[in-house]
């Protein structure tokens, strides 16, 4: 049985989806943040980089989002939410795939870091850190951001999905940037986001995935 270590309201709901689109059974182990919204230390006991989500199936235990989604493909995919292999779609479907984790979280974490400091430091350095990190997040973060929203608005156009005209692993991937912008900077500009949130959210499957998965702030 192959067992998903999930900390709630995070990236891991994504690895629940997919196992519910595939069909695939799973039992969920599930840990709760801290108050600092840290992961529990007994992640660690799973993997020593303490972060969810983690799989555990048959003597391998495999973290990094990514890397799970493609060892859930191998196993228990049959070809089911990958474009056919070599095209144009596929290679699209590849690049959101890396894409996800490795170039749009890393600004909408930044973003999250900026706006908890000021909150974390002594009152009356406040004031000045807080235009400080105003000004680092309108030069830096939200043009960055507003990049990769432009980016999902004209990739989604064509078809109203990620790569190609079905869904595929590419939209399970990218549903965790888009909940997490979305939630941080809204939909201005953006209908085919909002079109594509709306869409997933109202499948089966996500829906079941949140029943096993527990409360999670994005949908
Ligand atoms: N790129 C990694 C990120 C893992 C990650 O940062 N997970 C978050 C959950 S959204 C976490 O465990 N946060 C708690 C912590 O850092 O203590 C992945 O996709 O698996």
């Amino acid at each position: 049985m192959l067992t998903v270590h999930h900390l709630n309201n995070s990236r891991s709901q994504r690895v629940l989806w997919l196992l519910e689109e595939l069909g695939v059974p799973y039992e969920v182990k599930r840990y709760e943040r801290t108050r600092s919204m840290q992961a529990p230390p007994e992640l660690k006991a799973v993997h020593p980089l303490g972060k969810s989500p983690v799989v555990t199936q048959d003597g391998h235990t495999i973290a990094e989002t990514g890397a799970i989604v493609e060892y859930i493909l191998s196993r228990h995919g049959e070809g089911r939410l990958m474009p056919p292999e070599g095209s144009d779609d596929y290679w699209q479907a590849r690049h959101f795939l890396h894409y996800a984790e490795g170039s749009a979280m890393p600004p909408l974490f930044l973003k999250l870091v900026l706006s908890m400091i000021p909150g974390r430091a002594p009152f009356y350095l406040r004031p000045v850190l807080s235009a400080a990190l105003a000004k680092a997040d309108a030069i830096l973060v939200r043009p960055e951001i507003a990049t990769h929203l432009k980016h999902w608005e004209d990739s989604l156009g064509a078809t109203g999905w990620f790569a190609g005209p079905q869904m595929s692993v590419a939209d399970i991937m990218m549903s965790f940037p888009v909940e997490a912008a979305t939630s941080r900077v809204g939909y201005d500009g953006h209908p085919a986001l909002r079109d594509f949130l709306q869409r997933i959210h109202a499948r089966p499957a996500y829906r079941q995935a949140l029943k096993r998965g527990g409360p999670y702030a994005y949908a």
